[in-house]
């Protein structure tokens, strides 16, 4: 059904069984410290369920034990193991001799980086990868690999789409769910280690004294699992649960609140990680609103987490109505003047995209732009743009487009990638955030293939630059079947659906078509209401003349906020991708393609092959029933129909109503919309 995730840890075939539990007949802990004891548990419970149940013995005392320990403790020290460039999380695998005994070493500076090693162990066997003469090693190139949950104190979760939030904040903090401990089981195995527990449009009574409990009680269970609990702070709150008359960032009593907010916080949850806020943006209160700055606010905050060791996560996802201006240039001109600003302990987390986590968005300015500053990545793992949890649509292409993309800022090369992971400017206090698609469903996430997109975010937070396929592969055989007449074709289905989706939402640079507010479904007519910007017609600008928004010289000149030879190519139609054609032109019904359709013609053809390759994942998964449980199979299936007809939808709806001002006939052999 599951609910277990990638952590199955089923039977290894009987033929291959023998190698590997011999490798791994026995664990020794090296320690008995709480982050230790649970990797011991987690490797016995992965052990047994693999290839049987290990004995305890000490490292040397016979062969295919595994030793477990951090730098300090004694029974690793004397092995004199390269730890020193594991950083704080990394771990070390190797096979060696002790007292001539052959010994499996998962080794680390901290016992944290011994739990991540366990869970990488796990993986080699569950991926059927060879144990027994290992030498490798790995640490994560972002320091904070978080989680942000839209969850509401009343448990509904914001652009949610797998049940209720798991956060039970009624019963805590006197009962906390065992399902606390799976949840950081699974987010431990990707080396996730902080969690936003509230959503960023947040109630200030997330900070009240009852709430600051429940969250501890969190804490205290995810701790073993590396996990630190972050809140996302409401700006009036000194107002709303403070009783002062304003939360003004330079008022001395405003300043008073938040630094004794932060002291009790600490002494409840002494390693809290920090705030996140979401200020001047959708209506959420700011420092704006006392006609101060987003520098004032994230200072003020970081002043009082700061001394103990907490950041302050600030969002630069704001626009506003009262801004004339492109809303996809907001974010870069609110925020660039004040690079080198903020506080060492600020980090501006900024979503992929300069509008709002669309199918397709071209990476958004601020990346590079900042040097002197922390920047952090935002992506959505929850699907609201992309069909929600019924939509088979992985998301490691997206993810991985936009890490790969160059901002050539210093040069090629310059990625954002290297940019995230602090490289390119030196950074030391980097982050990668993913807005979670977990909730109460039995599944997590709403549906089985959503798992997926948990995973790669995870695996891509610990390595910005890895290979999303060879992700997806590994979740595949762990999630279902190690059988490569399951992995290969499953795996290439999951590669190629986020490009499907693109096709049959918004194909060639088209964004923000969808059904208004809940985002589901098509709605390029939506028009009208309180903003310009929350409306389709806004972004396609489709009449008569064409289609598309032009964000070129001469017109929004968004591109200019691009280094010079990324916003030049971007402007120039001989240079951009087809693939953002229309994010960043307006361009006439009769425009030549690169395959030499019209652009009309070639719309269409995009929504019917977005269609079609929804029909062939029908197809592949149909074929793939001998190799999954029938549970799961038919969860798919019937979600894999219904993304079928909702993509018919969207092609018909979306060529139904560009054709009225195209005003043209479909290409020969396409079916008109039904
Ligand atoms: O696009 C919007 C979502 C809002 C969300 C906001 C944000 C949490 O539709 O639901 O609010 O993005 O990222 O702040």
């Amino acid at each position: 059904d599951g609910y277990d995730l990638w952590l199955r840890y089923k039977p290894v075939e009987a033929s291959a069984k023998g190698a590997y539990a011999a490798r791994a007949a026995a664990i020794a802990p090296a320690s008995d410290t709480p982050t230790m004891k649970v990797a011991r548990a987690e490797l016995e419970r992965g052990l047994t369920g693999l290839v049987g149940k290990p004995a305890s013995a000490a490292a040397g005392t016979r062969d295919g034990v595994i030793l477990l320990g951090a730098a300090s403790d004694p029974a690793v020290a004397k092995l004199n193991l390269p730890l020193k460039s594991l950083g704080e999380d990394g771990y070390l695998i190797r096979t060696l001799p002790v007292n001539g005994k052959a010994t499996t070493v998962i080794a680390a500076n901290r016992d944290i980086g011994v739990l991540y090693g366990v869970f990488r162990y796990l993986e080699l066997i569950q991926t059927r990868q060879p144990v027994a003469s290992l030498d490798l090693a790995s640490a994560p190139k972002v320091k904070l690999r978080m989680l942000n949950h839209w969850d509401n104190l009343n448990r509904t979760v914001e652009r949610g789409y797998s049940g209720q939030s798991i956060f039970d904040w009624w019963k805590l903090p006197d009962h906390v769910d065992p399902r606390m401990v799976d949840y950081a089981r699974a987010n431990a195995s990707l080396g996730i280690n902080g969690a936003v527990l509230n959503n960023v449009n947040a109630k200030a009574d997330s900070l009240t004294a009852p709430f600051i409990d429940k969250a501890a009680a969190l804490a205290d269970t995810f701790r073993p699992y590396g996990i630190k609990v972050y809140l996302s702070a409401r700006f009036s709150a000194p107002i709303e649960i403070g009783g002062l008359k304003t939360a003004d960032p330079l008022d001395p009593a405003v300043r008073a609140f938040w630094k004794a907010k932060a002291d009790e916080i600490y002494k409840e949850i002494p390693d809290f990680g920090g705030f996140l806020v979401k200020a001047n943006s959708e209506g959420q209160p700011g420092p704006q609103d006392y006609g101060r700055t987003h520098v004032d606010g994230a200072n003020m905050l970081a002043q009082a987490v700061g001394p103990h060791g907490g950041v302050v996560i600030w969002r630069a996802f704001v626009y506003s109505h009262e801004q004339p201006d492109d809303r996809a240039k907001q974010g870069y001109t609110e925020f660039k003047a004040f690079d080198g600003q903020f506080a060492d302990n600020v980090v501006i987390q900024v979503k992929n995209g300069a509008i709002d986590f669309q199918p397709r968005e071209p990476f958004h300015p601020l990346f590079g732009a900042m040097p002197k500053s922390n920047i952090g990545m935002e992506f959505q793992i929850t699907k609201e743009y992309l069909g929600f949890a019924t939509h088979l649509v992985y998301l490691g292409p997206l993810f991985e487009e936009t890490l790969k993309a160059d901002t050539m800022v210093k040069g090629k090369g310059s990625t954002v990638a290297k940019v995230v992971d602090g490289q390119l400017d030196g950074r030391k206090l980097t982050v990668m955030a993913g807005v979670a698609n977990i909730g109460s469903d039995r599944n997590w996430s709403g549906s089985q293939f959503d798992q997926a997109n948990w995973y790669v975010f995870g695996r891509l937070a610990w390595d910005p630059e890895a290979d999303t396929r060879a992700i997806a592969r590994d979740w595949a055989k762990m999630t279902f079947t190690n059988d490569e007449r399951f992995v290969k074709p499953a795996v290439d289905m999951m590669m190629g659906s986020r490009e499907a989706a693109v096709d049959y939402m918004t194909p060639l640079g088209l964004h923000h078509q969808m059904g208004e507010g809940h985002h589901y479904g098509p709605g390029p007519w939506v028009s009208g209401g309180p903003r310009a910007d929350w409306t389709s017609v806004y972004y396609a600008k489709a009449g008569p003349d064409g289609i598309g928004f032009d964000r070129t010289p001469t017109g929004s000149d968004a591109t200019s906020q691009y280094a010079p030879p990324v916003g030049a190519c971007f402007a120039d139609l001989k240079c951009v991708d087809e693939k953002d054609l229309l994010w960043f032109h307006h361009l006439p019904w009769d425009y030549r393609l690169n395959s030499g359709d019209t652009l009309w013609d070639g719309m269409v053809k995009h929504y019917s092959r977005g269609v079609s390759y929804v029909d062939g994942m029908n197809r592949t998964w149909a074929s793939l029933a001998p190799y999954v449980d029938a549970p799961r199979h038919a969860e798919v299936a019937d979600f894999l129909k219904i993304q079928r007809n909702e993509a018919q939808w969207w092609r018909d709806a979306s060529i139904a109503w560009f054709q009225t001002f195209s005003k043209r006939p479909l290409p020969a052999g396409e079916k008109p919309p039904e």
